[in-house]
């Protein structure tokens, strides 16, 4: 086991990882930037390291300065959280070669996922199901015309690069194809300098639900459950939960089963989502993340499994303990985002808090990296916080969600909340019937 681990984030993740190392008797080193010398991580840390300026290229991403920090405080892994150099395959290489643990997968594992036409070929070699669509970059305009016409329109063209909304474009009629191809190959060079881009059918209504994994390098490897995360904004998620209200049992043991033997058969290590759209009772892959994600704790709800700790663990050479047949599904989770934004327009709200009072009693989880008397940055992401609730049933959960943020009192900010006290008096949440666009068609109602 590791004797010391630098934590490469900040804010609520920051502090996540610290709990999981304190409970593995590991000590912890926390990195921040001048902008945070007052953030709760670096308080709550053992030792911290100043690396460098508010702007995250200089501090957060900055691959020497964090390497600089291990080297200092003797740290023998390094943990990324999410965001920042978590799926950086580079990153992870350089660290293994100055033996340091990635706690993370293989840099080979994050490379391919990262593109996402080397990501759809592997997974679809293992058995999962994949968007129907061209086979790898498309070149020419005669092949565009063809997957096109054999496919069927509506078609999206998507960069390879891209990922997370970026760089794609919706074809709805055969007269469009040639300029959304160049418009989408254009953006794609600009935002990613390669203009690879692929082609799939465009699916009108799906729901966005994601399944976790979990591997430990050496071909074990299970499922733990899906997420459904289809209430987003402009590809940011805002309340996830699982169970998926649109899943029944025996569909949820068919695709985690499908996608934990793939997964294990990769020889993956660590945590990871296999993302999928689904639509009129089909799974189709879009993505993987391999890293920890934000909504994460709404799986260990529901399993009571530590993603972090077991994350750790295998990071440091042991064999999964925990086989499919030990993984139990017990009851509903629902996480909020809670964002420093206003909770109609989005638009970040940093500024000091001056009252904090979050919520309790049973079934109440707050994962937060802030506290009353704190100055948010305005340099960062705006989640401040999330609110995870866990009931015997979905109703109960939703029950206990309402009670759980009116209990919750932000001041000096704005905040997401007002949101979700909306969101849950609405028919189509509590019925549990919603897609991937029902958020924006609800915010943009007068
Ligand atoms: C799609 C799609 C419809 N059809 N692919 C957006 C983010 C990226 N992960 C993939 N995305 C989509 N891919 C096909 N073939 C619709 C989306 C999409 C979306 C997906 C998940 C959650 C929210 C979304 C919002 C808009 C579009």
């Amino acid at each position: 086991m590791f004797d010391k681990v630098l934590i490469a984030n900040r804010g609520e993740i920051a502090l996540r990882i610290q709990r999981a190392c304190k409970e593995l008797g590991i000590a912890t080193v926390a990195v921040h930037s001048t902008a945070d010398a007052e953030a709760m991580h670096v308080r709550l840390a053992d030792e911290s390291v100043c690396i460098g300026p508010p702007p995250a290229s200089d501090s957060y991403l900055n691959i020497p300065r964090l390497l600089a920090a291990c080297e200092i405080t003797g740290a023998d892994a390094v943990h990324p959280g999410y965001g920042f150099l978590s799926e950086n395959a580079r990153f992870a290489e350089i660290l293994e070669d100055h033996n340091i643990t990635f706690i993370g997968p293989s840099s080979e594992h994050i490379r391919i996922m990262g593109d996402k036409i080397a990501a759809k070929e592997t997974v679809q070699q293992l058995g999962i199901p994949v968007v129907p669509g061209s086979e790898g970059g498309i070149s020419g305009e005669l092949e565009a015309r063809k997957v096109a016409e054999s496919i069927g329109y509506p078609v999206l063209v998507k960069a390879a690069s891209g990922g997370g909304g970026r760089g794609m474009k919706v074809v709805h009629r055969s007269e469009d194809l040639l300029s959304s191809m160049a418009s989408a190959r254009a953006e794609a060079k600009a935002a990613f300098g390669d203009d690879t881009v692929y082609m799939e059918k465009f699916l009108t209504k799906p729901r966005h639900i994601e399944i976790q994994i979990f591997g430990d390098g050496q071909g074990n490897a299970v499922h733990l459950g899906e997420r459904d995360c289809s209430l987003q904004r402009r590809h940011q998620k805002v309340f996830e939960e699982a169970p998926s209200p649109a899943l029944n049992a025996d569909s949820r043991k068919r695709i985690g089963d499908t996608v934990a033997k793939a997964i294990g058969e990769l020889g993956y290590r660590g945590a990871g989502t296999v993302e999928f759209l689904y639509e009129d009772g089909e799974f189709y892959f879009i993505e993987m993340n391999t890293r920890l994600q934000v909504e994460h704790p709404v799986t260990e709800m529901i399993t009571g499994i530590d993603l972090v700790l077991e994350q750790i663990r295998v990071a440091s050479g042991s064999q999964l303990t925990i086989s499919q047949e030990d993984v139990t599904f017990s009851g509903h989770a629902i996480e909020c985002r809670i964002n420093a934004e206003n909770p109609r327009t989005f638009r970040p709200s940093p500024g000091r808090i001056t009252y904090w009072h979050p919520p309790g009693g049973l079934g109440v989880r707050v994962d937060s990296g802030v506290y009353q008397g704190y100055s948010i940055p305005p340099y960062y992401d705006s989640l401040i916080g999330k609110l995870v609730v866990h009931g015997k049933t979905r109703n109960e959960c939703l029950m206990r969600l309402k009670r759980a943020l009116s209990e919750f009192v932000i001041d000096g900010i704005e905040t997401t909340i007002p949101l979700f006290n909306e969101l849950i008096r609405q028919p189509d949440i509590a019925n549990g019937m919603y897609d991937i666009h029902w958020l924006e068609k609800f915010l943009s109602k007068p």
